[in-house]
């Protein structure tokens, strides 16, 4: 289909007035401290948006010792929100949306929101949806169990197998009414059920005490019983607030060694007058925190459950996108600006031990357009010491140009671990390839690297990290963005030289009147034919730059009046 151009009054990159400082960013960092204000250790988990509503995953981490996780991510600069999610180790689970208006974010999480856990009632008919009871009028509170009264709810009077009191279950408003109307006589029902021993039990009970003559006190009890049915410990809590209503009663406790039953009784005194009611009563146990390799992240919040040295997968520039790169390669002479010499989509997974320390660097790379003649290559540099990396695997190293340590990273680095990603592309994916008009695209396949750290490090630099490429197999001759730094391979030669106005210290890859050789977008770059300026593909590209990055932070979308689609690679 034939497109409609959009009018546009820069015709040419040369054109365009650049505010000097402008860096040609589409992508911010923020500074995260997340707390878990309640004391409990938690797993946070970062999103661009709500995960209900197609948010996108960014980063996962564990609080540290004083319940906080410090972090920085890398968002698009058009990004207006985060949202965090908490899972707490004791189930609870809360989650923040929070507005971007500052670089520095805290965030403090209270764990009053929705709790996850979902362990099912012990105690059947606990609502007393109908009646299933037996009745057995003992003496002895602490009676011996036998198999007839498990499961079952059973309904006792205090004195001489003479219920005097009166106990009914309702059949329509579904509750227990016990009626103590002679003094010395306690009514109850109970339940029992097994438990195990050394763990924590919830009981919660509905009671509302509606008639009182002050000395009745009705009480919800749980009982820990050994094997021979003899109580080892109990405790207990009073109804209380005649006229009140409803209200519910919690008792949490850990059960003691060689508990084999509980024991759950709802109960009046001995001594008093008067009516009471209980309804649903709910017996759970806590959730069980299973560590199976041991390295303080439970299996329900581990990713790697049986590794001890990795926990969590974060990812850049999110779990589900590719970020994209385009590079110029007649550097340090200005090119045509079709940024189409090397279009690489690239995605992180970050993967992260139990300290939030990295000990993967998975890079998929995925070339999508090679419009260049020149044998480049591409690379990427980290901000990580070379002695940390322990292996580099999966590169396309097709050429004889770089020399490879032991350890996979490119030798002749100290301070930087470099890894080569494609030594030669023209040799690995061909040259002038997917820019001409009409021409069929050609699917180059992923290539995935992967950096492992025998030393995990709690950064490795802020995405994108430094990419770059070299041209036509000269390795000295580096193309990176705006200001990142060149490598130790780099030729200082070429800084101020033609077109470039490097200064060789702080100023990198840009020209006196600050155009760039290399820009990234957070998302697939929908990039421009062969020698098409990039200007008259994205016609918000000019107005973007020319405001510092003020307006069109999102040039690079496919908005109303946003690009030329006849001078895109289709
Ligand atoms: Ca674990
Ligand atoms: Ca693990
Ligand atoms: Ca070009
Ligand atoms: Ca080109």
């Amino acid at each position: 289909m034939e497109e409609t151009p959009v009018e546009n009054e820069i015709s040419s990159f040369d054109q365009l007035d650049i505010p000097v400082d402008f860096d040609f960013r589409t992508t911010k960092e923020l500074n995260l401290t997340l707390f878990a204000g309640d004391a409990v250790h938690s797993v946070f988990y970062i999103y661009d948006s709500d995960p209900s509503n197609g948010g996108r995953l960014l980063k996962k981490g564990l609080s540290s010792g004083d319940y906080s996780f410090q972090t920085a991510i890398t968002i698009p600069t058009q990004g207006e929100t985060i949202f965090v999610t908490r899972q707490a180790f004791d189930g609870k689970y809360e989650e923040i949306s929070h507005e971007v208006t500052a670089s520095n974010i805290s965030l403090t999480f209270a764990g009053t929101q929705k709790s996850t856990s979902t362990g099912s009632n012990l105690v059947n008919n606990g609502d007393f949806e109908n009646t299933s009871y037996s009745y057995n009028y003992e003496n002895n509170l602490q009676s011996n169990i036998s198999s007839s009264n498990t499961d079952v709810w059973t309904l006792k009077s205090w004195q001489n197998n003479k219920p005097n009191s009166t106990i009914e279950v309702s059949g329509s408003n579904h509750y227990v009414f016990m009626d103590d109307n002679k003094s010395n006589k306690q009514t109850f029902a109970y339940y029992f059920v097994a438990a195990s021993a050394s763990t924590e039990y919830t009981l919660e009970v509905d009671g509302n005490l509606v008639d009182d003559d002050d000395d009745l006190e009705p009480y919800v009890r749980l009982s820990y019983l050994g094997s021979n049915g003899q109580e080892i410990n109990g405790y207990e809590v009073e109804v209380v607030g005649e006229g009140n209503g409803w209200n519910t009663y919690t008792i949490t406790q850990t059960s003691p060694a060689n508990t084999a039953y509980i024991k759950v009784i709802l109960a009046t005194t001995t001594s008093g007058k008067g009516e009471v009611y209980f309804d649903n009563v709910e017996l759970t146990q806590a959730v069980v925190v299973v560590d199976a390799d041991n390295d303080g992240v439970p299996d329900s919040l581990d990713e790697y459950p049986a590794d001890a040295a990795r926990a969590f997968n974060s990812y850049y520039p999110n779990a589900i996108d590719f970020a994209s790169l385009g590079f110029e390669d007649l550097w340090p002479s200005m090119g045509d600006y079709d940024f189409n010499d090397l279009v690489l989509d690239f995605q992180y997974t970050i993967v992260t031990n139990a300290s939030n320390n990295i000990i993967d660097l998975v890079g998929k790379f995925k070339i999508k357009a090679v419009g260049a003649t020149f044998a480049n290559g591409f690379g990427v540099s980290l901000d990580l010491n070379p002695a940390y990396v322990a292996s580099v695997t999966g590169a396309q190293l097709t050429g004889s140009l770089v020399t490879i340590a032991s350890n996979g990273l490119e030798s002749g680095h100290t301070n930087k671990s470099v890894f080569i990603v494609y030594e030669d592309i023209n040799t690995y994916a061909g040259a002038m390839l997917n820019t001409a008009v009409g021409e069929v695209a050609t699917d180059i396949p992923m290539t995935t690297v992967t950096v492992t750290l025998g030393t995990p490090q709690s950064s490795v630099g802020s995405e994108p990290f430094n990419p770059f490429i070299y041209i036509n197999q000269t390795r000295g001759r580096e193309v990176h963005l705006v200001n990142k730094l060149p490598t130790a391979l780099a030729l200082s030669s070429y800084f101020g030289d033609s077109d470039d106005a490097s200064n060789g210290i702080d100023v990198f890859y840009k020209t006196s009147q600050n155009y760039p050789w290399a820009i990234e977008i957070p998302t697939t770059f929908a990039y421009p034919l062969e020698e098409v300026d990039v200007v008259n593909a994205h016609v918000k590209f000019g107005p973007w730059a020319e405001s510092s990055g003020a307006s069109y932070t999102n040039w690079y979308e496919n908005q109303p009046g946003y690009r030329n689609g006849q001078n895109i690679f289709q």
